[in-house]
């Protein structure tokens, strides 16, 4: 199969996060207010509907032979005790995914169908790989930008709904100032 693409690059600022010539996506608190545990805490910043996350996503056919890349920049902050995070996802097709931390740090929250979770402490330099079957999320823990790099199959499509609804089985919040992971369930 040859790829309507000719070969080609583009350039990352490694200091910003900035992946030049890509489709620019923003989510705000408003894109995901029911994502966040502390509704109460979600109304109150409402008013000022913070920038959560930006994803700076190449232009590459989502089929089979591709490979989808992007860069995500999440700002750090919290929704009450609930650190800025992305949304989250599973993929349509069960497929790995690579992600590669350049700064800033905090974890990756993955789970499959059946119940299995992990949360994985990253930072700069942290490769991360996602089996097929985890779903994922990344929680910015830290004071500054988590600047992170993602490679994933062309066909692997992104399934939001079932996140959406259900949510993680943990959660990572601030307990005392620093990170704590809690269940789902717990206040
Ligand atoms: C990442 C994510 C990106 C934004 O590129 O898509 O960090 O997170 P959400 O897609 O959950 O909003 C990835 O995992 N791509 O497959
Ligand atoms: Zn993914």
């Amino acid at each position: 199969m040859t790829s309507a693409l000719r070969p080609h690059s583009r350039h990352l600022d490694l200091g910003t996060g900035v992946l030049h010539n890509t489709r620019l996506l923003e989510r705000r608190l408003s894109d995901m207010s029911s994502y966040y545990a502390d509704q109460k805490a979600v109304q109150e910043l409402l008013a000022e509907n913070p920038l959560i996350y930006q994803v700076y996503d190449a232009p590459i056919p989502e089929r089979e032979g591709e490979l989808c890349h992007c860069t995500t920049v999440l700002k750090p902050g919290r929704v009450g005790d609930e650190y800025f995070m992305t949304k989250g996802h599973h993929h349509e097709v069960d497929s790995a995914e690579i992600y590669y931390i350049l700064s800033g740090s905090g974890y990756l929250v993955m789970e499959t169908r059946d119940g299995q979770a992990s949360e994985l402490a990253v930072g700069p330099g942290s490769i991360a790989y996602i089996p097929p079957g985890w779903a994922h999320r990344t929680v910015n823990t830290g004071d500054s930008d988590m600047v992170f790099y993602c490679v994933w199959f062309g066909n692997g499509g992104h399934d939001y709904a079932s996140i959406a609804t259900k949510g993680f089985l943990r959660r990572i919040v601030a307990a005392g100032g620093v990170p704590a992971v809690i269940d789902r369930s717990a206040k």
